[in-house]
């Protein structure tokens, strides 16, 4: 096609003054559409509505949930937005009444008034069965292959493993203080109980990868609430930082700790390691000591296998302290 003939065709098209508002319209939706793709995200991703993406099938049933309700609740939205342009734009008083005039009045029309009573009566069943479905799964109780205990306090965890002894007799336990952020070491691939209670006030368990939290009560028995709380596995090794959900006092902003999820060959190496004495100290193995000793032995480990928590850091615990608390690595610099 020669370039008169192209231009001729454009000239017929598009006649001038609607071009540019048309192609910016264009421009406009085109970017809106491909957003999603240009930040290296899928639509499952833009519909997480800031959730993060979870680690565990329970996690993943949540999410499920939770995408399946913002929908629900955009295409409500849509249409009550609609009727109610609708309504502004095409139901404006007109002209010629006169100033008194009152629209046509449509209260007491059975019909619709029962239509507007069945359709949020199915939404809220819908959504209703759904959410029944997904809790029972997340908060199912069965046999799992192992155990963990979690005991929160004033205002750090402490993990601890029952089953596995260190050589002077006592459970292997990690100690979180002001000092150190306890990692809590648990397998990939395996399905894990958590059972948890609090030596003082209530706490929440809450790890985001999880998308779960369960409050952690003091005498959970005499409180009536349930401490015990199942995950079928978790899909894939790494480092996730884990938070008290429950305003439990001056600290708990600062009651961190991190999940780091080892394949079940390092897990077992870990926790191995835990019951033995480390020859450097004299000492059982502490978790970062027996997490160095892994990634030693095992170089392809790395970060994973890091003594330290990676995800977050102790916060100075000086009540005098007035400015911004920087991660270590950000203070030095
Ligand atoms: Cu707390």
């Amino acid at each position: 096609m020669g370039r008169a003939q192209r231009d001729g065709r454009r000239g017929t098209a598009h006649p001038r003054g609607g071009l540019g508002a048309r192609r910016a319209l264009k421009i406009a939706a085109l970017a809106v559409l491909s957003m999603p793709f240009l930040t290296a995200c899928g639509i499952e991703d833009v519909l997480r509505f800031g959730f993060p993406e979870g680690v565990t099938p329970q996690a993943e049933q949540i999410r499920h949930l939770w995408i399946g309700s913002v929908v629900a609740a955009l295409v409500v939205g849509v249409v009550t937005w609609g009727a109610m342009f609708w309504a502004v734009i095409f139901h404006r008083k007109k002209k010629e009444e006169a100033a008194d005039a009152i629209p046509r009045q449509t209260q007491y029309n059975l019909p619709l008034e029962l239509v507007f009573t069945v359709i949020p009566t199915i939404i809220v069943a819908v959504l209703f069965g759904f959410t029944v479905l997904v809790q029972n799964y997340a908060d199912k109780d069965e046999a799992t292959d192992m155990t963990v205990d979690i005991a929160a306090k004033q205002w750090n965890w402490d993990f601890s493993y029952p089953g596995h002894t260190t050589p002077d007799g006592k459970d292997v336990v990690t100690i979180g203080t002001s000092d150190t952020i306890p990692i809590l070491v648990l397998p990939t691939e395996r399905s894990i109980t958590f059972n948890q209670y609090s030596n003082d006030v209530i706490h929440s368990f809450y790890v985001p990868e999880f998308l779960f939290k369960r409050d952690v009560f003091p005498l959970p028995d005499k409180n009536d609430q349930d401490p015990t709380w199942v995950i079928d596995r978790i899909d894939r090794e790494g480092a996730f930082v884990g938070r008290c959900a429950e305003l439990c006092g001056a600290y708990h902003a600062m009651m961190n700790f991190e999940v780091r999820a080892l394949s079940p060959v390092r897990f077992d190496r870990w926790l191995e390691l835990r019951t033995q004495v480390n020859p450097a100290t004299g000492a059982p193995y502490t978790a970062g000591e027996a997490l160095a000793a892994v990634g030693r032995e095992d170089p392809t480990c790395g970060e994973l296998c890091a003594p330290l928590a990676t995800t977050t850091y102790p916060f100075p615990t000086d009540r005098t302290y007035r400015s911004a608390q920087l991660p270590p690595s950000a203070a030095g610099s």
